[in-house]
Protein backbone atom coordinates (compact mmCIF):
# COMPACT_ATOMS: atom_id res chain seq x y z
CA UNK A 1 0.00 0.00 0.00
CA UNK A 2 1.26 3.55 -0.91
CA UNK A 3 0.95 6.49 1.68
CA UNK A 4 2.14 9.04 -0.71
CA UNK A 5 -0.79 11.27 -0.36
CA UNK A 6 -3.16 12.12 1.72
CA UNK A 7 -7.10 13.57 1.20
CA UNK A 8 -5.55 16.47 3.31
CA UNK A 9 -2.61 17.53 1.17
CA UNK A 10 -1.23 19.38 3.89
CA UNK A 11 -1.53 16.38 6.49
CA UNK A 12 0.88 16.48 9.55
CA UNK A 13 3.94 13.67 9.33
CA UNK A 14 1.97 12.02 12.02
CA UNK A 15 -1.10 11.68 9.66
CA UNK A 16 1.10 9.45 7.83
CA UNK A 17 2.92 7.62 10.80
CA UNK A 18 -1.51 6.48 11.80
CA UNK A 19 -2.16 5.62 8.22
CA UNK A 20 1.14 3.07 8.22
CA UNK A 21 0.05 2.01 11.97
CA UNK A 22 -3.31 1.29 10.55
CA UNK A 23 -1.37 -0.63 7.80
CA UNK A 24 0.77 -2.56 9.20
CA UNK A 25 -2.10 -4.13 11.58
CA UNK A 26 -3.67 -6.36 9.62
CA UNK A 27 0.27 -7.87 9.14
CA UNK A 28 -0.64 -9.22 12.22
CA UNK A 29 -4.17 -9.60 12.95
CA UNK A 30 -7.45 -6.69 13.42
CA UNK A 31 -7.75 -4.10 16.29
CA UNK A 32 -10.42 -4.47 18.63
CA UNK A 33 -11.73 -0.91 18.80
CA UNK A 34 -14.50 0.21 21.07
CA UNK A 35 -16.85 3.36 20.85
CA UNK A 36 -16.40 5.67 24.13
CA UNK A 37 -14.68 2.51 26.29
CA UNK A 38 -13.26 5.42 28.74
CA UNK A 39 -16.17 7.59 28.99
CA UNK A 40 -18.33 5.36 30.75
CA UNK A 41 -19.77 1.55 30.97
CA UNK A 42 -23.04 0.15 32.27
CA UNK A 43 -23.25 1.11 35.80
CA UNK A 44 -20.33 3.74 35.68
CA UNK A 45 -19.39 7.34 34.25
CA UNK A 46 -15.79 8.45 33.92
CA UNK A 47 -14.68 11.10 36.45
CA UNK A 48 -11.27 12.36 37.47
CA UNK A 49 -10.19 9.35 39.47
CA UNK A 50 -11.02 6.41 37.49
CA UNK A 51 -9.89 5.66 34.36
CA UNK A 52 -11.64 2.44 32.94
CA UNK A 53 -13.28 0.43 30.38
CA UNK A 54 -15.88 -2.21 30.55
CA UNK A 55 -13.48 -4.14 27.81
CA UNK A 56 -10.75 -3.09 30.89
CA UNK A 57 -12.72 -4.86 33.55
CA UNK A 58 -13.36 -8.10 31.92
CA UNK A 59 -10.08 -9.16 30.07
CA UNK A 60 -7.40 -6.45 32.24
CA UNK A 61 -6.57 -4.79 29.13
CA UNK A 62 -7.40 -2.07 26.95
CA UNK A 63 -8.83 -1.76 23.45
CA UNK A 64 -6.71 -0.75 20.79
CA UNK A 65 -8.79 1.50 18.60
CA UNK A 66 -10.89 4.51 20.59
CA UNK A 67 -14.08 5.68 18.90
CA UNK A 68 -15.75 9.36 20.37
CA UNK A 69 -18.00 11.20 18.68
CA UNK A 70 -18.71 14.99 18.63
CA UNK A 71 -21.92 15.88 17.99
CA UNK A 72 -23.28 18.99 19.81
CA UNK A 73 -19.80 20.48 19.25
CA UNK A 74 -21.31 22.54 16.53
CA UNK A 75 -23.93 24.63 18.76
CA UNK A 76 -20.74 24.92 21.33
CA UNK A 77 -22.04 22.73 23.83
CA UNK A 78 -20.20 21.37 27.11
CA UNK A 79 -21.27 17.85 26.39
CA UNK A 80 -22.33 15.83 23.52
CA UNK A 81 -24.87 14.08 22.72
CA UNK A 82 -24.62 11.59 24.61
CA UNK A 83 -23.63 13.51 28.11
CA UNK A 84 -19.59 12.82 27.10
CA UNK A 85 -18.02 16.58 28.33
CA UNK A 86 -16.25 18.04 25.85
CA UNK A 87 -13.44 18.61 28.31
CA UNK A 88 -13.12 14.87 29.91
CA UNK A 89 -13.32 13.35 26.00
CA UNK A 90 -9.84 15.45 25.24
CA UNK A 91 -8.41 14.11 28.37
CA UNK A 92 -9.46 10.77 27.60
CA UNK A 93 -7.84 11.01 23.69
CA UNK A 94 -4.55 12.35 25.08
CA UNK A 95 -4.38 9.44 27.51
CA UNK A 96 -5.36 6.44 24.96
CA UNK A 97 -2.82 8.28 22.51
CA UNK A 98 0.09 8.44 24.74
CA UNK A 99 -0.74 4.81 25.61
CA UNK A 100 -0.36 3.84 21.92
CA UNK A 101 -4.15 3.79 21.16
CA UNK A 102 -5.32 4.94 17.93
CA UNK A 103 -8.53 7.45 18.16
CA UNK A 104 -11.32 7.70 15.50
CA UNK A 105 -14.16 10.25 15.56
CA UNK A 106 -17.40 10.03 14.14
CA UNK A 107 -20.19 13.08 14.15
CA UNK A 108 -23.46 13.15 14.88
CA UNK A 109 -24.47 16.34 13.95
CA UNK A 110 -27.72 17.98 14.18
CA UNK A 111 -29.87 18.83 11.07
CA UNK A 112 -28.39 22.25 9.75
CA UNK A 113 -31.60 23.58 8.78
CA UNK A 114 -34.35 22.23 10.69
CA UNK A 115 -31.97 22.20 14.25
CA UNK A 116 -33.44 18.19 14.76
CA UNK A 117 -30.75 15.43 15.54
CA UNK A 118 -29.10 13.97 12.92
CA UNK A 119 -32.28 11.44 12.48
CA UNK A 120 -34.37 14.23 11.35
CA UNK A 121 -34.39 14.51 8.26
CA UNK A 122 -35.78 17.18 6.75
CA UNK A 123 -33.43 18.43 3.15
CA UNK A 124 -30.49 19.35 4.36
CA UNK A 125 -27.61 18.62 2.16
CA UNK A 126 -28.02 21.13 -0.77
CA UNK A 127 -28.78 23.94 1.59
CA UNK A 128 -25.81 23.71 3.40
CA UNK A 129 -23.66 23.55 0.63
CA UNK A 130 -21.98 26.92 -1.14
CA UNK A 131 -24.50 29.53 -2.55
CA UNK A 132 -27.21 27.26 -0.54
CA UNK A 133 -29.45 29.28 1.99
CA UNK A 134 -27.39 27.78 4.97
CA UNK A 135 -23.70 27.27 3.81
CA UNK A 136 -23.11 29.98 6.43
CA UNK A 137 -24.67 28.37 9.20
CA UNK A 138 -22.71 25.01 8.03
CA UNK A 139 -19.91 26.78 7.60
CA UNK A 140 -19.44 27.94 11.51
CA UNK A 141 -20.80 24.58 13.08
CA UNK A 142 -17.71 23.49 11.24
CA UNK A 143 -15.60 26.09 12.67
CA UNK A 144 -16.51 24.54 16.06
CA UNK A 145 -15.51 21.40 14.88
CA UNK A 146 -12.39 22.65 13.65
CA UNK A 147 -11.59 24.26 16.63
CA UNK A 148 -12.00 21.00 18.73
CA UNK A 149 -9.80 19.13 16.52
CA UNK A 150 -7.18 21.57 16.75
CA UNK A 151 -7.64 21.41 20.15
CA UNK A 152 -5.81 17.42 20.52
CA UNK A 153 -2.46 18.17 21.37
CA UNK A 154 -0.41 15.76 23.47
CA UNK A 155 1.78 16.45 26.17
CA UNK A 156 4.40 18.10 23.88
CA UNK A 157 1.95 19.87 21.83
CA UNK A 158 1.85 17.75 19.12
CA UNK A 159 -1.50 17.52 17.30
CA UNK A 160 -3.07 13.85 17.89
CA UNK A 161 -3.72 12.32 14.65
CA UNK A 162 -7.65 11.36 14.47
CA UNK A 163 -9.17 8.72 12.01
CA UNK A 164 -12.12 11.46 11.25
CA UNK A 165 -15.60 9.38 9.61
CA UNK A 166 -17.71 12.26 9.24
CA UNK A 167 -21.34 11.83 7.46
CA UNK A 168 -21.29 7.94 8.38
CA UNK A 169 -23.85 5.46 6.58
CA UNK A 170 -24.81 7.86 3.86
CA UNK A 171 -26.97 4.83 2.40
CA UNK A 172 -29.47 4.53 5.32
CA UNK A 173 -31.99 6.59 5.19
CA UNK A 174 -31.99 7.66 8.59
CA UNK A 175 -29.78 10.70 8.86
CA UNK A 176 -30.29 14.00 7.24
CA UNK A 177 -26.92 13.41 5.36
CA UNK A 178 -27.98 9.49 3.91
CA UNK A 179 -29.63 8.78 0.62
CA UNK A 180 -32.62 9.43 0.20
CA UNK A 181 -32.61 12.56 1.69
CA UNK A 182 -29.46 14.21 -0.39
CA UNK A 183 -28.09 12.76 -3.49
CA UNK A 184 -24.78 10.58 -4.28
CA UNK A 185 -23.89 14.24 -5.98
CA UNK A 186 -24.59 16.44 -2.89
CA UNK A 187 -23.02 14.22 -0.93
CA UNK A 188 -20.03 13.84 -2.42
CA UNK A 189 -20.42 17.85 -3.08
CA UNK A 190 -20.38 17.93 0.96
CA UNK A 191 -17.57 15.96 1.82
CA UNK A 192 -15.55 17.70 -0.85
CA UNK A 193 -16.86 21.24 0.51
CA UNK A 194 -16.00 19.76 4.72
CA UNK A 195 -12.45 18.40 3.49
CA UNK A 196 -12.03 21.57 2.15
CA UNK A 197 -13.40 24.46 4.52
CA UNK A 198 -11.40 22.31 7.22
CA UNK A 199 -8.26 21.43 5.62
CA UNK A 200 -7.26 25.00 3.73
CA UNK A 201 -9.86 27.37 5.47
CA UNK A 202 -9.74 26.22 9.20
CA UNK A 203 -6.21 24.49 8.88
CA UNK A 204 -6.74 21.25 10.14
CA UNK A 205 -4.83 19.32 9.67
CA UNK A 206 -4.42 16.10 11.76
CA UNK A 207 -6.66 13.86 9.75
CA UNK A 208 -6.99 11.03 7.92
CA UNK A 209 -10.38 10.72 6.50
CA UNK A 210 -12.68 7.42 6.79
CA UNK A 211 -15.46 6.76 4.52
CA UNK A 212 -17.83 4.24 6.21
CA UNK A 213 -21.38 3.10 4.35
CA UNK A 214 -23.57 1.07 6.17
CA UNK A 215 -24.95 -2.83 4.80
CA UNK A 216 -24.27 -3.05 1.02
CA UNK A 217 -24.57 -6.24 -0.88
CA UNK A 218 -22.32 -5.00 -3.89
CA UNK A 219 -19.21 -2.91 -4.50
CA UNK A 220 -21.27 -0.74 -6.87
CA UNK A 221 -23.33 0.39 -3.67
CA UNK A 222 -20.29 0.62 -1.88
CA UNK A 223 -19.04 3.54 -3.96
CA UNK A 224 -22.39 4.86 -5.03
CA UNK A 225 -21.38 8.23 -2.62
CA UNK A 226 -17.75 7.44 -2.73
CA UNK A 227 -16.46 11.07 -2.84
CA UNK A 228 -13.16 10.38 -4.85
CA UNK A 229 -9.54 8.31 -4.57
CA UNK A 230 -7.93 11.76 -3.87
CA UNK A 231 -10.43 12.60 -0.86
CA UNK A 232 -10.20 9.35 1.31
CA UNK A 233 -7.62 7.96 2.62
CA UNK A 234 -9.44 4.71 4.39
CA UNK A 235 -12.67 2.67 4.17
CA UNK A 236 -14.75 1.75 6.67
CA UNK A 237 -18.37 -0.09 6.64
CA UNK A 238 -20.65 -0.98 9.39
CA UNK A 239 -23.08 -3.11 10.24
CA UNK A 240 -25.28 -4.74 13.19
CA UNK A 241 -26.78 -8.03 13.75
CA UNK A 242 -30.51 -7.35 13.91
CA UNK A 243 -31.76 -11.05 13.38
CA UNK A 244 -30.58 -14.45 13.62
CA UNK A 245 -26.85 -15.06 14.11
CA UNK A 246 -26.70 -17.63 11.30
CA UNK A 247 -28.17 -14.44 9.00
CA UNK A 248 -25.94 -11.93 10.29
CA UNK A 249 -23.15 -14.21 9.58
CA UNK A 250 -23.81 -14.41 5.99
CA UNK A 251 -24.44 -10.81 5.35
CA UNK A 252 -21.38 -10.08 7.45
CA UNK A 253 -18.98 -12.60 5.48
CA UNK A 254 -20.28 -10.97 2.38
CA UNK A 255 -20.18 -7.14 2.86
CA UNK A 256 -16.39 -7.87 4.60
CA UNK A 257 -15.89 -9.42 0.60
CA UNK A 258 -16.81 -6.52 -0.71
CA UNK A 259 -15.07 -4.16 1.38
CA UNK A 260 -11.80 -6.18 1.09
CA UNK A 261 -12.39 -6.08 -2.62
CA UNK A 262 -13.11 -2.20 -2.98
CA UNK A 263 -9.81 -1.77 -0.48
CA UNK A 264 -7.49 -3.98 -2.51
CA UNK A 265 -8.37 -2.29 -5.87
CA UNK A 266 -8.12 0.99 -4.44
CA UNK A 267 -5.42 0.46 -2.17
CA UNK A 268 -6.86 1.66 0.66
CA UNK A 269 -6.84 0.18 4.59
CA UNK A 270 -10.10 -1.45 5.39
CA UNK A 271 -11.94 -1.81 8.78
CA UNK A 272 -15.78 -2.28 10.69
CA UNK A 273 -15.82 1.25 12.30
CA UNK A 274 -18.89 0.06 13.74
CA UNK A 275 -20.42 -3.14 14.49
CA UNK A 276 -22.17 -5.03 16.75
CA UNK A 277 -25.11 -7.16 18.47
CA UNK A 278 -27.02 -4.86 20.72
CA UNK A 279 -27.21 -6.52 24.12
CA UNK A 280 -24.92 -9.57 23.24
CA UNK A 281 -27.59 -11.92 23.81
CA UNK A 282 -25.80 -14.89 22.02
CA UNK A 283 -22.94 -16.20 24.43
CA UNK A 284 -20.33 -17.24 22.04
CA UNK A 285 -21.01 -14.28 19.74
CA UNK A 286 -17.27 -13.43 19.77
CA UNK A 287 -15.50 -16.39 18.57
CA UNK A 288 -18.31 -18.14 16.62
CA UNK A 289 -19.99 -15.28 14.86
CA UNK A 290 -17.37 -12.30 14.82
CA UNK A 291 -14.09 -13.85 14.56
CA UNK A 292 -15.16 -16.87 12.28
CA UNK A 293 -16.15 -14.01 10.09
CA UNK A 294 -13.67 -11.26 10.18
CA UNK A 295 -10.08 -13.41 10.64
CA UNK A 296 -7.81 -12.92 7.94
CA UNK A 297 -9.85 -10.71 6.04
CA UNK A 298 -6.77 -8.37 6.16
CA UNK A 299 -9.36 -5.52 7.67
CA UNK A 300 -7.32 -3.51 10.68
CA UNK A 301 -9.76 -3.29 13.19
CA UNK A 302 -13.89 -4.06 14.25
CA UNK A 303 -14.61 -1.17 16.71
CA UNK A 304 -17.66 -2.04 18.69
CA UNK A 305 -20.41 0.62 19.45
CA UNK A 306 -21.04 2.05 23.34
CA UNK A 307 -21.99 0.44 26.28
CA UNK A 308 -24.51 3.06 27.52
CA UNK A 309 -26.64 1.00 30.06
CA UNK A 310 -27.28 -2.51 30.84
CA UNK A 311 -30.43 -1.99 27.82
CA UNK A 312 -27.68 -0.75 25.33
CA UNK A 313 -24.40 -2.19 24.99
CA UNK A 314 -22.06 -3.96 22.52
CA UNK A 315 -19.38 -5.54 24.63
CA UNK A 316 -19.49 -7.63 27.70
CA UNK A 317 -19.65 -6.26 31.23
CA UNK A 318 -18.12 -8.57 34.44
CA UNK A 319 -20.42 -11.41 34.94
CA UNK A 320 -22.03 -10.75 31.16
CA UNK A 321 -23.39 -14.08 29.25
CA UNK A 322 -21.20 -13.59 27.23
CA UNK A 323 -17.81 -12.38 29.08
CA UNK A 324 -16.29 -15.59 28.90
CA UNK A 325 -16.33 -16.22 25.65
CA UNK A 326 -14.76 -12.67 24.75
CA UNK A 327 -12.01 -13.64 27.16
CA UNK A 328 -11.15 -16.37 25.22
CA UNK A 329 -11.76 -14.27 21.87
CA UNK A 330 -9.27 -11.40 23.19
CA UNK A 331 -6.61 -14.33 23.96
CA UNK A 332 -6.22 -15.16 20.30
CA UNK A 333 -3.21 -13.74 19.09
CA UNK A 334 -4.48 -11.74 16.50
CA UNK A 335 -6.84 -9.83 17.69
CA UNK A 336 -5.29 -6.89 18.69
CA UNK A 337 -5.60 -4.82 22.07
CA UNK A 338 -3.82 -1.98 23.90
CA UNK A 339 -0.99 -4.57 24.74
CA UNK A 340 -0.70 -6.04 21.40
CA UNK A 341 -0.01 -2.60 19.49
CA UNK A 342 2.61 -1.72 21.90
CA UNK A 343 5.73 -1.21 19.41
C1 LIG B 1 -26.67 5.44 18.42
C2 LIG B 1 -27.25 5.12 19.77
C3 LIG B 1 -27.69 6.42 20.39
C4 LIG B 1 -26.52 7.40 20.44
C5 LIG B 1 -25.86 7.56 19.08
C6 LIG B 1 -24.61 8.39 19.11
O1 LIG B 1 -26.31 4.28 17.73
O2 LIG B 1 -26.27 4.50 20.58
O3 LIG B 1 -28.17 6.16 21.69
O4 LIG B 1 -26.94 8.65 20.90
O5 LIG B 1 -25.55 6.28 18.57
O6 LIG B 1 -23.65 7.85 19.95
Amino acid sequence: MTTLRLADTEALPQVFALKQKIEKLSDKGYAFGHQDTTSYGVGWRHDQDAYTSDVYKVIGDFPLVYGFDIGQIEHGKDKNLDDVPFDAMCTLMRKAHKEGGIITISWHADNPVSKGDSWETTIAVKHILEGGSHFQVYKEWLKKVADFLLRLKDENGMLIPVAFRPFHEMNGAWFWWGNPNCSPEGYKALWLQTLQLLSVEFEVHNLLYVYAPNLVFTEAEYLLNYPGDHVVDMLGLDLYQHGTGKAFKKTLKTNVEVLKRVAETLKKPYALTEIGLDKVSESRWWSTILDDTVAEMGIAWVLLWRNDSENHFFVPYPDQLSANDFKTFSQKAHVLFLDDGKV
